[in-house]
């Protein structure tokens, strides 16, 4: 658990000290009862990608395997951001992750990887 812990966090502290480089793309969602917001978000594939994810209202959860978000990410009050670079083009369906409420199940992000 402790091993665990530690990964974690340096994978944080690198996610976080990884420079931004030229033509990155960021896209921030935001999460509330019971919607991302935006809904679709488009991605290019093979190109690096910084997900900011931020609750604004309850707490949810969001995983996204198609584009190597292959964990739990808690969506929560504080935004979190994790990098993906998208290997495959295709038009995928992330769900929520964590039970929310009676929305839950309608509680879909559209990720579209393009080339
Ligand atoms: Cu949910």
């Amino acid at each position: 658990m402790k091993i665990t812990s530690i990964a974690f966090t340096l994978a944080l502290v690198a996610a976080v000290a990884a420079p931004v480089m030229a033509g990155e793309q960021k896209v921030t969602v935001y999460a509330k009862n019971f919607a991302f917001t935006p809904g679709t978000i488009t991605l290019k594939v093979h190109q690096r990608a910084k997900l900011t994810f931020a609750g604004t209202q309850g707490t949810h959860g969001i995983t996204i395997p198609e584009i190597g978000l292959s964990k739990v990410i808690v969506i929560g009050s504080k935004p979190t951001s994790v990098e993906v670079t998208p290997q495959r083009t295709g038009n995928f369906i992330a769900r929520c992750a964590v039970y929310c409420g009676v929305g839950h199940g309608n509680m879909l992000l559209k990720v579209n990887v393009i080339k």
